[in-house]
């Protein structure tokens, strides 16, 4: 039987994939990768080296960060800037952009934002949590330092997405816009292996992801959404089913496999929802379109967003299309 193909051959046979340069995407990918094994490994025996719980620090969020939010924040950092295609990174744990200013990297074509561990609340239970990445061509000239603006544009621009997964098995997921595809980790052989190839929604789901504590906080169209499908869950009609983790890398990966819809809505305590456009909406958005789903805000799609801070918010309804309709459907009658 014919192994499956790695991560690395999968790259370089769809090298074509990706714009504008020969090698970028297998670069840039194989550090992601590398640091996605970093942080794995310290994420697999956190309970027994001490770096479970928190730091006295708060993050740019106003979040107090875990001790492995650092970790995976420095592993991401060093290990990209340890490669020269990107001129510069923006971290959710770092309030302003990182701008890699030296010979290696003034001629890179591209930044990337991150979110390094996603759902990090869930590390000291043991719950899985991510990281999430997005990369941009910047639009400011080679041989200059990469700029705010590189990093302020709208989803529909990204290159490449992706995040990784660390639950029963590490998985890393990415489009680059031909398509999404899931690889999974064998600690065994240390490589990532091709699991889940073209990943798409299934075309209808039954599963809603969404925190139900803020329910009296959600706008009336979301209320009505959520009551239509817990009423809807009897026997002769088509069964709903609650999934939410806490982490947005989890419950979007089961959604997108299994046909589901994840909601961040805005409420009146969080007038854009919780979530970060640039580095959780617009690539869970992009992976989400190319496996055949769709990503709103409500009102408009993710993916044509113009960001005008590095760190703002934006309401959050992701899923298969048939779901995100419904949910559109019930926001629209209800404004
Ligand atoms: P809440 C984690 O902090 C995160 O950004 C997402 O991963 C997750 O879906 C969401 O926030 C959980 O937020 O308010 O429901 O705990």
């Amino acid at each position: 039987m014919q192994r499956p193909i790695t991560l690395g051959e999968f790259i370089v046979e769809n090298q074509k994939d990706f714009p504008y340069a020969k090698g970028d995407l297998t670069a840039l990918l194989s550090s992601i990768k590398l640091a996605g094994k970093m942080v794995n490994e310290k994420i697999n025996k956190a309970g027994l080296s001490q770096i479970l719980g928190k730091m006295n620090s708060e993050n740019v969020q106003g979040e107090v960060q875990a001790k492995l939010d650092i970790i995976a924040n420095d592993i991401f950092i060093s290990t990209l800037k340890a490669r020269g295609e990107i001129g510069g990174l923006a971290s959710e744990e770092l309030e302003d952009i990182v701008i890699f200013d030296d010979d290696i990297h003034k001629d890179s074509k591209y930044v990337i934002l991150i979110d390094p561990l996603d759902g990090s609340s869930n590390i000291d239970v043991d719950i899985t949590v991510g990281t999430i990445f997005s990369i941009y061509h910047r639009i400011s000239e080679p041989g200059t330092k990469v700029t705010q603006e590189d990093f302020l544009q709208k989803g529909e621009n990204q290159v490449a997405a992706g995040y990784l997964i660390y639950g029963t098995s590490t998985m890393l997921v990415y489009t680059c816009g031909n398509g999404v595809n899931g690889f999974t980790f064998d600690p065994g052989i240390g490589s990532f292996f091709l699991s889940h190839p073209n990943i798409t929604f299934p075309s209808s789901g039954i599963i809603y992801s969404v925190n139900e504590g803020n329910y009296i906080h959600f706008p009336t169209g979301i209320k009505k959404l959520i009551k239509w499908m817990q009423e809807l869950n009897t026997e002769e009609n088509r069964p709903f089913t609650a999934r939410y983790t806490g982490s947005l890398v989890a419950d979007f990966h089961r959604n997108m496999l299994m046909g589901g819809l994840y909601l961040y809505p805005q409420g009146s305590t969080a007038p854009k929802g919780k979530l970060r456009l640039l580095y959780e909406c617009n690539p869970m958005a992009f992976i989400a379109e190319q496996a055949g789903g769709r990503a709103t805000d409500g009102e408009q799609r993710i993916m044509e967003i113009q960001a005008t801070e590095l760190h703002e918010r934006a309401p959050f309804i992701c899923g298969n299309s048939e779901m995100v309709s419904i949910a559109e459907k019930f926001i629209a009658e209800n404004k």
